[in-house]
């Protein structure tokens, strides 16, 4: 079944300023889309049951991409797991019930590759989901992604709700976010080879063993994808959305530093964390629905440093 979007209807994207959600919004309106709703913060308070209702009885959307969340990196998800839990939690609870109670035809929720079990065979598919025991560094932020992910099948079997869900792997590109405590590790080391470029330093600390192996989706293919599922996709499994190509953390560092400033050498941290030893997603349901990325990890570094420089006063 195919869903027709109407572009004159209301589509709301939450976390519109976010990495996801900007690009979500960019991509609505390369599309025509011409009734994009967003809020900030201040106009709507995503974990405040009252306010996030009244907001859906007064704005009706009748599509919802749900991109909104507590996001961090390694180090931030280890530091913060309450914070990380109860955010996430009330934001996709919130949403999904004014989604509910204000019959909106259908709604897309992106979860995440860490809700997945640490150890499950590679790639991952997603019937793995809960077969096995999560990755500490990450527990309270995948905990409440996956009730997000369930809230959607939940609501499908005793609504008929059209909630889906998607699990992107780790994601990149204009808009990250480069603080070096919260940040994920693909813009954290664009933004370490930086400084040190600016430092002419010889040497740029990479945490960890970088014998961890990530997949890396440039977030304007996400949003490509995000598109794609909400109007071809209506079933209640969730569905992965990755390049299917992973790469070691030591070679990502070798890339970044080729693109950013070769003469910096990465020396390791062993102090800091490894996090989960590889989740490279399969993503063969969603090849066969006739999806594919499109950015190389080269073009999309060399692309989001380019951004780093224009945007990003470090
Ligand atoms: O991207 P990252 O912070 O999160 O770390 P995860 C990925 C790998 O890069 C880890 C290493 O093995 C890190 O030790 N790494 C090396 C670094 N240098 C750095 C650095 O300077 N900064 C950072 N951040 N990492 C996240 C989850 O896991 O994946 C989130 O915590 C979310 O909840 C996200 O699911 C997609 O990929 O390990």
């Amino acid at each position: 079944m195919q869903t027709v979007l109407d572009r004159n209807e209301p589509i709301y994207v939450s976390g519109h300023r976010g990495l996801v959600g900007s690009a979500v919004v960019r991509r609505l309106e390369q599309e025509g889309f011409g009734n994009i709703l967003t809020a900030t913060r201040e106009e709507v308070d995503l974990c405040d049951f009252r306010a996030v209702d009244h907001w859906f009885a007064e704005m009706r959307p009748k599509y919802v991409i749900h991109a909104a969340g507590k996001v961090g990196g390694i180090q931030a998800n280890a530091t913060f797991p309450v914070d990380f839990l109860f955010d996430n939690l009330m934001i996709h609870a919130t949403v999904l019930r004014s989604a509910h109670q204000h019959k909106v035809d259908k709604l897309l929720y992106l979860g995440s590759s860490c809700i997945y079990p640490r150890d499950c065979p590679q790639p991952i598919r997603e019937d793995y989901l809960l077969t096995g025991p999560l990755e500490p560094t990450n527990e309270a932020y995948s905990l409440a992604k996956i009730t997000g992910l369930k809230s959607c099948q939940f609501y499908r079997q005793q609504y008929g709700s059209n909630f889906i869900s998607a699990m992107p792997t780790n994601l990149y590109g204009p808009k990250d976010n480069f603080d070096l405590q919260g940040s994920h590790v693909l813009p954290a080391l664009i933004r370490k080879f930086h400084e040190a470029k600016l430092a002419e330093a010889s040497q740029v600390t990479i945490w960890g063993s970088g014998s961890p192996r990530r997949e890396f989706l440039h977030v304007d293919d996400l949003a490509d994808a995000c598109l794609f599922l909400l109007a071809k996709y209506d079933e209640e499994a969730t569905i992965n959305i990755g390049t299917g190509q992973d790469i070691p953390i030591a070679d990502l560092a070798k890339l970044v530093g080729e693109v950013v400033y070769p003469k910096a050498q990465p020396v390791y941290d062993a102090s800091k964390p490894d996090g989960t030893p590889r989740k490279l997603l399969d993503v063969t349901r969603l090849h066969k629905l006739g999806w594919q990325h499109k950015t190389k990890l080269r073009e999309g570094i060399e692309s989001t440093y380019q951004w780093f420089l224009d945007h990003y006063n470090a």
